[in-house]
């Protein structure tokens, strides 16, 4: 604990208790104009929406401000017991709208930007998206913390302030390219730097063992080249409660000493430029989505992830008990999202051992009862695997801990299956071979109480399949908790004039308890409210298209049937059956096959890993097959495919509301669970889709009648392994065997020869793992379901309903709910609002 600057005489209080802020019209403008004017010196003759977002920021944040200290101060008092998601990503997109939603100032700031003759729209448009994620598993963490806010529960979220996010894609010729994403390149108003609370970080060095003054051994890691952690805090808005609670992010900066040889041998420059290497490993993001490469940089922003947020934690922990750690675990708790902060496993052993001074066996007691895993993938090409070279070089220290876990690990492993060495191999936390592996997942499993995967199906197949072995040994530990989406972000914010159609029919208990929405369930039969339904899609349509004409130079029509798939491009999500199908419908227009047809327009949007060949081969392909389909005069308005560029989640914002069909289609048993289902079904698109992850779930909450369900199930998949035969399936599918002529024969690259081949050989191959020609007849005959519906606009107007009304379940704050009822135990703290 910092001392206080203030004078004994006066309570430190006085200086910082201010009179509370208003959320009054009035004071917002006062307030704004002042922070225009003088904070950011602009006028009337400033032509961008920028600083007009800068100033109404900084007038919402002040407002937070008072709630943050109120919430941080109830936590202290109550010396609750408090959870901390460690999460190399928090995809957090825009704050200022959601900070006003949750506040409950939306309406008023609303007038008075109008007042000062502002658009707030245009104002919050100009914000940059907080992209500090890949994708669903970033955005989870997101949803997540909003959630703990709203729920009141004291839980930390810590992760990493990336100077460059994930970046932005363009399209060139069809192909996609990476441009930097500077986000912070005008600052952002929303963080605080607490410089206060830096950790030191070490890395390389070495490590002796000396006896201490008790006559205990003690480790020391020496010889260290040590970095700085400096932590920049984000408040977290519960909605309507008065809770804030904090997202802390590290960013990485030198020490302050000097490499003093370098610095006497006149190397000044030189001595002060190898500060560059710290200030790299906050840098930038890594953009790949389930799909690990093994690169030291990565290791070193996860264990500096690890290490600052379990110092921090500690830290605390010591100012107010010392180096009494008997109710630590009873206090404080860990969740690991994913594998990438699980070397903290290992790091808190350290800090317990060697710089606390407890031993290994209390320490161990501590972390096996507050570490907590979260699994979000069963793709093998996923699961982090780290060199034992390089542990060993970067860190010495955690390696030989590693290795005294496993040992000990091993010797439980021969207790309950007394010669099994094959199993003993088999549950190694270290990999033996050529090179020698540690196995961050068994490391995480080893050391938490508890494990979870984020589907039902995906939680079933992590205890059959890929942890068979630990849930025989310790079955209590393994648990599901099936994932959600934020309500306030992904209806009530990004879906304004649903929203308040459903709260002027159902009232507004569904923004914190989204059960509620199946009160709707009624009015999917009363034909007025279905009217106003259909009206506020249509309008959403109508934005969704305005948004995009301009990038697009496209015209599109609302009439369409609007099929979306946006998503990280990968195989196993099969954009390509997507595509197939495009190319299916196109060959019929042009064989003259479309009687009573139903106009479509398919959206395809998401990012391909910088290094994934054939995630960038799709975006081509989506694209070429574009060009071709959308300029051909005998398709007109009958069929567009459009690619939606930099996906994102301001984008999703729009498209989920515009949307009517929700394409989930992965191979069964290969997406864990998948959020955008979640936002889609909510704002009311009605699902096409697979057996797997949570569309599951979806499918039993909405009913077969209410989702276009198609494709092999997972036992299906396994059991067809060794024996497809996709070249068969094509030759008796004559529409198939079209479509993939079409391909073959270079309709789609007829100036790029070749281009595609290897495209179509994945497809065609036997040991192509994802079958996309196996579930094409199946997912042809789903769309024909689909058109049949959407053309009975009163029959799709009440599936859309049923969806929305269906979509309870997807809330984060049951997800949370089960979280904090299964794992984390927490008890709400309520905050006196102001
Ligand atoms: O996590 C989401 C799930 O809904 C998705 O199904 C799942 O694919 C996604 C390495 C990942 N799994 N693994 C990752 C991300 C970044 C990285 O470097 C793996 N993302 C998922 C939320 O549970």
């Amino acid at each position: 604990m910092p001392s206080t600057i203030f004078k004994k005489s006066k309570p430190a209080a006085t200086i910082t208790k201010l009179p509370s802020l208003s959320l009054d019209k009035d004071h917002l403008i006062t307030d704004f104009k002042r922070y225009y004017a003088y904070r950011l010196g602009r006028d009337e003759n400033c032509r961008s929406p920028y600083y007009a977002y800068e100033a109404l920021s900084l007038v919402i944040s002040d407002r937070l401000i008072e709630r943050w200290k109120n919430t941080y101060n109830a936590y202290r008092d109550a010396d609750c017991r408090k959870a901390y998601y460690l999460s190399m990503e928090f995809l957090m997109g825009r704050t200022l709208s959601n900070a006003m939603l949750n506040l409950g100032v939306t309406d008023e700031a609303t007038r008075a930007m109008y007042d000062l003759g502002l658009e707030i729209e245009e104002l919050a448009d100009s914000e940059p998206d907080a992209g500090l994620g890949n994708g669903g598993l970033g955005r989870l963490a997101a949803c997540f913390i909003d959630s703990c806010a709203t729920l009141q529960l004291p839980v930390i979220g810590y992760g990493l302030r990336y100077e460059y996010g994930m970046f932005s894609q363009g399209i060139q010729n069809g192909e996609q390219i990476e441009r930097p994403d500077h986000w912070l390149r005008n600052g952002n108003v929303w963080e605080i730097e607490r410089p206060e609370y830096t950790h030191r970080i070490k890395f390389g060095g070495r490590t002796e063992t000396h006896i201490d003054e008790n006559g205990n051994k003690r480790t020391c890691w020496v010889d260290t080249n040590d970095i700085l952690a400096v932590p920049y805090d984000t408040p977290i808005p519960g909605y309507n409660n008065g809770t804030v609670n904090t997202l802390r992010l590290w960013k990485s900066t030198a020490t302050e000493e000097f490499n003093l040889q370098e610095f006497n041998a006149g190397g000044y420059a030189e001595a002060v430029a190898a500060k560059n290497t710290a200030e790299n490993i906050t840098m930038v993001l890594y953009p790949n989505d389930a799909n690990e490469n093994g690169k030291a940089l990565r290791l070193k922003q996860q264990y500096l992830l690890a290490s600052a947020s379990l110092q921090d934690v500690i830290a605390n922990w010591v100012g107010r008990h010392g180096n009494n750690f008997s109710d630590f675990a009873e206090k404080n708790c860990f969740q690991l999202n994913d594998t990438h902060p699980s070397i903290a496993v290992a790091e808190l052993m350290r800090l317990l051992m060697d710089v606390h001074g407890l031993t290994w066996d209390e320490a161990w007691g501590i972390t096996t009862q507050t570490m907590a895993y979260t699994n979000h993938t069963l793709l093998p090409e996923a699961l982090e695997r780290w060199s034992v070279g390089l542990f060993e070089s970067l860190l010495p220290r955690l390696l030989e801990i590693i290795y005294d876990i496993n040992a000990r690990f091993m010797a439980e492993v021969s207790t309950h299956w007394p010669g099994d060495l094959d199993r003993m191999r088999r549950m190694s936390i270290i990999e033996e071979g050529a090179e020698k592996q540690v196995r961050m997942a068994y490391l995480a499993i080893v050391g938490s109480y508890s494990i979870n995967g984020v589907a039902e199906l995906h939680s079933k197949l992590l205890q059959e399949g890929l942890f068979k072995d630990f849930y025989e040994l310790w079955p209590s530990k393994f648990n599901n908790k099936t994932n959600g989406v934020t309500p306030r972000r992904w209806l009530a914010g990004c879906n304004p004039a649903l929203a308040e159609l459903i709260t002027a029919t159902i009232g507004d208990a569904w923004i914190t308890d989204l059960s509620e929405l199946q009160k709707l369930k009624p009015y999917a039969e009363d034909a007025a409210f279905r009217e106003k339904w259909l009206a506020i899609q249509r309008q959403n349509k109508q934005r969704l298209i305005d948004y995009k004409k301009s990038e697009l130079g496209l015209e599109l029509s609302a009439d369409a049937l609007f099929d979306v798939q946006v998503k990280r491009i990968h195989e196993y999500k099969r954009q390509l059956l997507n595509v197939l199908h495009v190319i299916h419908l196109y060959d019929r227009i042009k064989r003259g096959d479309a009687q009573d047809w139903v106009n479509r327009c398919v959206l395809i949007g998401g990012k391909a890993a910088p290094g994934y060949v054939m995630a960038k081969n799709i975006i081509k392909f989506i694209n070429n097959v574009s060009n071709v389909i959308n300029f051909d005069p005998d398709v007109g308005n009958k069929l567009k495919l459009v690619f939606l560029p930099n996906y994102r989640v301001s984008a999703m914002e729009i498209i989920c509301t515009g949307a009517d069909l929700s394409e989930q289609i992965s191979t069964a048993g290969k997406e864990a669970s998948g959020t955008g289902n979640m936002k889609f079904m909510m704002n009311g698109a009605i699902t096409i889709g697979t057996l797997d992850g949570a569309n599951i779930e979806i499918l039993e909450e909405v009913g077969e009648d209410n989702f276009f369900l198609f494709g092999l199930t997972e036992d299906q998949v396994e059991a067809m392994k060794g024996h497809y035969d996709p070249n068969a399936i094509i030759e008796q599918d004559n529409d198939l065997k079209r479509v993939v002529n079409l391909i073959e024969c270079g309709h789609f690259n007829l100036m790029e020869p070749g281009i595609f081949d290897d495209l179509v050989n994945s497809i065609k191959s036997p040991y192509d793992p994802w079958m996309t020609v196996a579930d094409f007849r199946s997912y042809v005959d789903a769309q024909n379901r689909a058109e049949k519906a959407f053309v009975d606009t009163e029959r799709w107007t009440k599936m859309s309903i049923l969806n929305c009304a269906s979509s309870g379940k997807f809330s984060t704050d049951r997800t949370i709910g089960d979280y904090n009822r299964d794992i984390w135990k927490l008890t709400p703290v309520r905050i006196d609002e102001l």
